[in-house]
């Protein structure tokens, strides 16, 4: 194939701040990656920007696992989360330059699909049951077949998943420092299965609930957790404890049968390898933009089929219509697929990145184009400038800092 001819960093704020990789070859055909890491995004453009886009001018845009290898291995310095942004970056948008040259959607590089499309869940929430249970009758209107659930917590005035927008949730604001939320796993454990239970009994058996602890529970309160919900029956219970610790999941495990999702903060396999090797997890829920782009993840994805764990992909508003892209190719690609998340991008930000995935019956589809399927709009970007925005942390009554 031909070589890579220019490498660019493209930093922009359609309603939120993304941070794009845009490849060119010397025959003029186009690559795009996603490097977005919310609150820490001029991190990743930098370590693009000073040390791998100039590494990256004349070689061979063909040479996907090598070039890989090259800024992974070749580094010395390895892993986290900058990092792996970074190298993902890049490797998705070889993979989308590789796909334009071969004029087929990458899904087909990657072994062809093995579904009719990616099904998907939405985010349900309300501060109240009564606000939950409407906004989850529209997501089942609109055919969704699943749908996370987050509810208010009384006496806390912010709770985690509890959206601003209908269709999406965008925690990051502005502001020099990050917002303060008061956090009490006491008021939120003697509310969350009352919450659960209400959903299933107004919809039913059918439609698959998930539900996300988001990594603040001790591994004994999350074991309680899941064996109180067990007869919610949810399509998994994600993140009760911040799971770099692994063997938190063992004593989760040995407690309860509900099924268990970790791994949206993980970037690389060494993370989960365990998890996956002793089956302490059900769901890998790593991002194609955290996790070294599509050639890392898939090999994430193939150690996981070995040990009966499927696919969860992270798929918040903070990952690029490009990463989403990305995602939804190597859905379709894997004998492993569990669920693909799915927040809507803001407006604005569908104008900045037009794509062909579209969705239809409470799946998506990745779409026929050669490539990914995205284009970035750079004109309208350039209207968009980077906004600097920070997740919140949270602190416990007595001010100590708690796991966000
Ligand atoms: O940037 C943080 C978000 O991506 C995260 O809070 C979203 O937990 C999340 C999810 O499950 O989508
Ligand atoms: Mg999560």
């Amino acid at each position: 194939m031909s070589r890579l001819a220019e490498a660019r960093v493209i930093v922009t704020c359609p309603g939120r701040n993304f941070v794009t990789l845009k490849l060119t070859t010397e025959d003029g055909l186009t690559g795009l990656g996603d490097a977005t890491l919310n609150g820490r995004e001029l991190a990743v453009a930098a370590y693009l920007t000073e040390h791998v886009c100039p590494l990256l001018i004349g070689r061979d845009a063909g040479a996907i696992e090598d070039t890989w290898r090259y800024l992974y291995n070749g580094a010395y310095w390895r892993r986290g989360p900058v990092t792996m942004s970074a190298i993902a970056a890049v490797d998705t948008a070889l993979w989308d330059i590789k796909g334009k040259a071969a004029e087929m959607p990458v899904y087909e590089l990657l072994g062809g699909r093995c579904r009719a499309g990616v099904t998907v869940y939405g985010h349900a929430s309300g501060a109240t049951v009564d606000r939950l249970l409407e906004a989850v009758g529209r997501y089942v209107e609109l055919g969704y077949r699943a749908v996370r659930v987050q509810c208010g917590v009384p006496g806390l005035a912010a709770a985690y998943g509890v959206g601003r927008g209908e269709l999406f949730y965008e925690p990051a604001e502005g502001g020099a420092r990050p917002r303060e939320e008061l956090w009490s796993t006491a008021a939120y454990l003697s509310t969350v299965d009352e919450v659960l239970g209400a959903v299933r009994e107004r919809f039913g058996p059918e439609l698959e609930l998930l539900h996300d602890a988001h990594h603040r529970l001790t591994p004994i309160e999350a074991a309680r957790l899941g064996k109180t919900v067990e007869r919610h029956r949810l399509f998994w219970l994600e993140d009760p404890t911040p799971a770099e610790l692994q063997s938190t999941l063992r004593t989760i495990r040995a407690h309860t049968t509900t099924p268990l999702a970790v791994g949206e903060v993980f970037n690389s396999i060494w993370d989960c390898e365990q998890l996956i090797r002793e089956q302490l997890i059900d769901f890998i829920r790593m991002s194609v933009a955290h996790s070294g782009g599509i050639t890392h993840l898939r090999r994430v994805l193939h150690l996981a089929e070995l040990h009966r764990v499927r696919s969860g992909f992270h798929g918040a508003t903070d990952l690029s219509p490009v990463c989403l892209a990305a995602a939804l190719h190597l859905d379709l690609a894997i004998p492993n697929f569990g669920l693909q998340e799915y927040m809507h991008h803001t407006p604005e930000t569908d104008a900045v990145f037009p794509h062909s995935y579209a969705f239809r019956d409470g799946m998506l589809h990745p779409g026929e184009e050669p490539g990914l399927g995205v284009i970035l709009d750079e004109d309208l970007a350039a209207r968009h400038p980077y906004e600097p925005a920070l997740l919140p942390v949270a602190r416990l009554a007595d001010g100590t800092m708690h796991d966000w």
